[in-house]
């Protein structure tokens, strides 16, 4: 009897919890514990760090373990990392479910960096209105450029000293187009600042940038270590029964 870990916190993710509870899997998803009250899932979860790649091969082994799927977001680095080598520690069957990543398109502008000390530095130093669309984990790495307007969306609410001009909206994706278009018009928002997230859950604000002609400083995702890794819910249940990656 196969048990899956899955290591959660994206829409796809979800997905995939949903069909392996249709399919009967005896399966947990596992959130960090960022968030207050993380999404349901149609199976069990469990919440919190597992100590490091000691930590997370202890634990599969402790739970009988015997396959991994890392699902988490493409900027979440540390646990995938983690997840490789503690897999190989652990004999544990591990396989990556990612995204593609976004592309510009006709009438994008976009200014692609490496990380969040280049995107602060492509936002120049005369005050603008920058829709901060990075989450909360990364606000102090803003906190120099704290003359421009920030609009800020967090998941939770929580005060933001950091950055003195800033005003914060509290809410989870998935976003809509029509719901980007009027917080950019009603914040009088001049750049969008974004990772590389992939996805269809935060791409709105991108497609609502192009219909305004607006700029967006888009963050490159972060480099993770090589592993098996497919982009579809029934990739990862092929390679369930049939223990390769068959490119379905
Ligand atoms: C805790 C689980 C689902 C998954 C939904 C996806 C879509 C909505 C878009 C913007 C960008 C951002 C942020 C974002 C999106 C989905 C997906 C996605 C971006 C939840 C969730 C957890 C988190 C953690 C949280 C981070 C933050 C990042 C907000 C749940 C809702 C900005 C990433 O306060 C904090 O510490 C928040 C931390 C990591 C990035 C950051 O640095 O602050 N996600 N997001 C997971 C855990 O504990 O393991 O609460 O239900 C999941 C989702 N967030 O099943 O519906 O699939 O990408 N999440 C980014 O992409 O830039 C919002 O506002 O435009
Ligand atoms: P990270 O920087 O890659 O990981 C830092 C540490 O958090 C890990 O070493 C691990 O702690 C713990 N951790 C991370 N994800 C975990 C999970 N799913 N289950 C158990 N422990 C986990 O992680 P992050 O970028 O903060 O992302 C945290 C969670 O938010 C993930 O579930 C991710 O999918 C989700 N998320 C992140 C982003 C983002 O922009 N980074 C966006 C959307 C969703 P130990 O070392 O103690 O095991």
């Amino acid at each position: 009897m196969r048990h899956i870990l899955l290591l959660g916190g994206t829409t796809e993710a979800s997905a995939l919890a949903t069909a392996l509870a249709e399919r009967g899997e005896c399966a947990v998803l596992s959130y960090a514990g960022r968030t207050e009250a993380p999404r349901a899932q149609a199976i069990p979860t469990r919440v919190g760090g597992f100590g490091g790649i000691e930590g997370l091969a202890d634990h599969m082994t402790r739970e009988g373990v015997t396959h991994l799927v890392d699902a988490t977001h493409p900027f979440a680095a540390r646990i995938s990392a983690n997840a490789i080598a503690a897999a190989e520690l652990a004999g544990v069957k591990l396989l990556a479910m990612t995204r593609p990543a976004w592309d510009a398109c006709a009438g994008d502008r976009w200014i692609r960096v490496a990380d969040t000390a280049e995107a602060v530095a492509a936002l120049g130093s005369e005050a603008a209105r920058i829709f901060l669309a990075l989450g909360r984990q990364t606000i102090g790495d803003f906190a120099d450029a704290a003359q421009h307007f920030y609009l800020l969306r967090f998941v939770d609410a929580a005060e933001v000293p950091a950055l003195p001009r800033h005003h914060l909206v509290v809410d989870r994706g998935p976003f809509t187009l029509a719901g980007e278009l009027a917080l950019l018009r009603e914040h009088r928002i001049e750049v969008i600042v974004a990772k590389n997230a992939g996805g269809a859950g935060a791409r709105a604000k991108l497609d609502a940038a192009r219909e305004l002609g607006l700029p967006v400083v888009m963050i490159d995702r972060p480099f993770i270590p090589d592993r098996p890794q497919v982009e579809s819910v029934a990739a990862v249940l092929d390679w369930l029964d049939h223990g390769v990656v068959r490119g379905v």
